[in-house]
């Protein structure tokens, strides 16, 4: 297979709702499609999840584009692979930068699996026919309007139900939760907002039975999760700490964590993804499927990824609608009583939605091979 050319996009989509972390409020998606063409006029997509602005991970949507343009594009062009797993090796010399490089390894995996007449799922192993997902819900002002959110999520099926907590709006919302939910999935998403002078508050969420409290502190940290992690009943999950498998492997080592959110951008593309699915299943950890509110070319890369077999936890790959009015893929992706169907099309399985996505283009530029 051999690279002809690639296109970039730069999108911008309106979500339909504020979603708040423990870093602030986000309505607007300004983000990366690339597609590119091998030598039979097979077309793949990939989706960059960097945001705006670096508060998620030091990558922004202009450093996407920076590495993409002048880096990882001009090392993926006119050359010939036989496999997606070899991207990696043409990146070798390229550091970091993990999102805008699963922006280009997504999309060659894409073009991989049409080139073969296979879906996505399969070229990646995976068997499963659905999935089972989850709901991440964002900080409200005040509890009602949350306990209104998760009532309707609920309603829909969700399998467990995700809230992002910070400090002063942990335990009371934690309670309130419990009082009205007392024995539904749920767990707490810290987005790093806590450090070990916290301890005695974290131990007090061990009462909320909680599946995991997911990157409870420090982006960059291990060594204080699996100080943490003694001193709490509550499993840790770790998001932002974990760029590859070597950090999984030491994460695993020494104790930060039990269970690992494993996000495809963060990791550098679906191969990093999958060696890490791979590594967990054999060490007995639980992985779960994370997001970046992706649009619908990202979403339908994290519903193969969750076909794996050790993604024994429900993700956070929610439905299009849940995040757009309208998404840029046909059909769009549907979660029904907590269940995504996987699709059976060839590569990613939905098509590119070519109106809404020239609609929702704000920039666009082309590479080709000699
Ligand atoms: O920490 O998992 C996170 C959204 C943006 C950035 C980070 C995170 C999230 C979510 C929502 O929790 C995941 C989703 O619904 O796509
Ligand atoms: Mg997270």
């Amino acid at each position: 297979m051999r690279i002809n050319s690639v296109t970039l996009r730069r999108i911008n989509m309106m979500m339909k709702h504020p979603f708040t972390t423990s870093f602030g409020t986000m309505q607007q998606k300004d983000f990366l499609l690339a597609t590119v063409t091998d030598d039979d006029g097979n077309e793949g997509w990939g989706e960059s999840v960097a945001f705006t602005a670096p508060w998620y991970s030091e990558e922004t949507t202009e450093t996407t584009i920076h590495m993409l343009r002048d880096f990882l594009i001009p090392a993926v062009l006119g050359k010939s692979i036989e496999h997606p797993d070899e991207v990696t090796g043409l990146f070798g010399h390229i550091r970091k930068n993990n999102m805008a490089k699963a922006t280009i390894e997504g999309a060659i995996w894409d073009a991989y699996a049409k080139h073969h007449q296979m879906t996505l799922a399969a070229a990646l192993g995976g068997k499963r026919e659905r999935i089972e997902v989850g709901i991440s819900i964002g900080i409200e002002e005040n509890v009602e309007d949350l306990l209104a959110n998760i009532k309707n999520f609920i309603d829909e099926g969700y399998k467990r139900i995700k809230v992002k907590i910070k400090p002063g709006k942990d335990i009371e919302v934690l309670k309130a939760i419990r009082e009205v939910y007392p024995d539904v999935p749920l767990m707490a998403d810290a987005n790093s907002a806590y450090t070990l002078d916290d301890v005695e508050l974290l131990k007090e969420l061990d009462q909320f039975n909680l599946m995991m409290i997911e990157q409870p502190l420090a982006s960059d940290d291990i060594i204080d999760h699996a100080t943490l992690q003694k001193q709490i009943k509550t499993p840790i999950c770790l998001d932002e700490s974990i760029h590859s498998l070597e950090d999984t492997r030491k994460a695993i080592e020494i104790g930060s964590c039990k269970i690992i959110n494993v996000k495809v951008g963060r990791v550098g593309g679906l191969t990093e993804a999958k060696k890490i699915h791979d590594y967990c299943a054999e060490k007995g950890i639980d992985i779960w499927c994370g997001g970046m509110l992706e649009s619908g070319i990202g979403r339908a890369q994290n519903v193969a990824l969750t076909t794996l077999p050790n993604f024994t936890l429900p993700g956070d790959t929610a439905g299009s609608s849940r995040y757009w009015e309208q998404d840029i893929i046909s059909p769009e992706v549907v979660a029904e009583n907590g269940y995504i169907t996987v699709p059976t099309d060839d590569g990613i399985g939905y098509s590119p939605n070519m109106d809404a996505i020239e609609r929702f283009t704000v920039d666009k530029w082309v590479f080709t091979a000699e």
